[in-house]
């Protein structure tokens, strides 16, 4: 294991429920073995039983409190469901298993996986993220997976691909996708070495359990220095390529919503400033950081990029 340098922003242990370090269904962990940083999780002997503990990568902590599930958890943005924030409801009828994904395009090994014989093949972790929607609401979530970097090892993108996009399912629990004026199904995309950084986690859990449906369950991506749309739910199929793919949002409104996104509390949407964000739960108002906090990850990734539309 390599040694995790400790950061200025962590929050102490303390802080995080031993629920969040575990996952509690049977299976999800094979594979992740007996990993362990930062010495032995205590679990509650029930939970012990049937969950292997998942270590908390201590190199992404958030310098903030997490915010409260009951927050995070039923107050979202899924517009397959339906435009409100209020769908966690509607989408308990959405079917997390069996899941297959998808890769195909420019790689070496295109294959479909079944998301519980993907998960025997990486090592999953659990990373503390801050979240910020482009809306200027804003969460701070314990979420479990792996790093994409791992996928795409598996894979193996051809050098001449570019990018690589990422769909979300259509199920027929989501009437939201009745809705005609919307370019279904939900496209987004990275550049490769986006995709290739530490920072980009597929996620398939939220506070120790299966992230649930109305989150992106069972399978979506974070990708903290980005707006909140670039981290697509639910995803069924990952397509490499050479070209940048046209993603829902930016098809919808270019000027509003760009390939990029990454947070810039200085470049303003054009109908609001984006200088502040509010924590989901306290309401709290606090100032937004450049790549929402994380440029000593991924800045470098955007100096020979500069004439692109970066931050919006
Ligand atoms: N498929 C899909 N993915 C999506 C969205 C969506 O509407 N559909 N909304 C995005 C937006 S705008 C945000 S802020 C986050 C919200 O994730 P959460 O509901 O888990 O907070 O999901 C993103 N991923
Ligand atoms: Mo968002």
């Amino acid at each position: 294991m390599p040694i995790l340098r400790r950061r200025g922003w962590e929050i102490p242990e303390s802080q995080v429920t031993a629920e969040s370090l575990m996952l509690n269904r049977r299976g999800v962990l094979a594979g992740a073995g007996a990993l362990s940083i930062g010495g032995a999780l205590v679990a509650p002997r029930a939970a012990r039983a049937q969950a292997a503990a998942l270590t908390r990568n201590p190199t992404f902590e958030a310098g903030r409190d997490l915010t409260e599930e009951k927050f995070s958890t039923t107050y979202n943005n899924f517009y397959e469901f339906n435009d409100s924030k209020n769908l966690w409801k509607e989408a308990q009828a959405f079917k997390q298993r069996p899941w297959a994904l998808k890769v195909d395009g420019m790689v070496k090994q295109p294959r479909t996986f079944d998301l519980d014989d993907l998960l025997k093949q990486v090592q999953q972790e659990e990373r503390i993220y801050r979240h910020r929607c482009v809306e200027t609401w804003a969460m701070t979530v314990p979420w479990s997976g792996f790093a994409l970097s791992q996928l795409l090892a598996l894979v193996e993108p051809l050098g001449s691909a570019k990018y690589v996009m990422f769909e979300t399912a259509q199920d027929k629990s989501m009437h939201g996708l009745n809705a005609p004026f919307y370019p279904w199904p939900y496209i987004e995309g990275l550049a490769i070495d986006e995709a290739a950084n530490d920072l980009a986690f597929m996620v398939t859990g939220m506070y120790g359990k299966p992230v649930p449906p109305q989150n992106g369950g069972p399978l979506r991506i974070a990708l903290p220095w980005k707006y909140g749309f670039k981290s697509a739910k639910s995803i069924v199929k990952m397509t490499f390529t050479d070209k940048r793919p046209s993603t829902f949002w930016e098809a919808i409104q270019s000027s509003e919503y760009g390939f990029w996104a990454n947070v810039n509390p200085e470049v303003a949407h054009p109908r609001w400033s984006q200088a502040h964000e509010r924590l989901l739960g306290s309401d709290e108002r606090v100032p937004t950081k450049l790549f929402n906090g994380y440029a000593a990850f991924v800045a470098g990734l955007y100096t020979d990029r500069k004439s692109e539309k970066l931050f919006m």
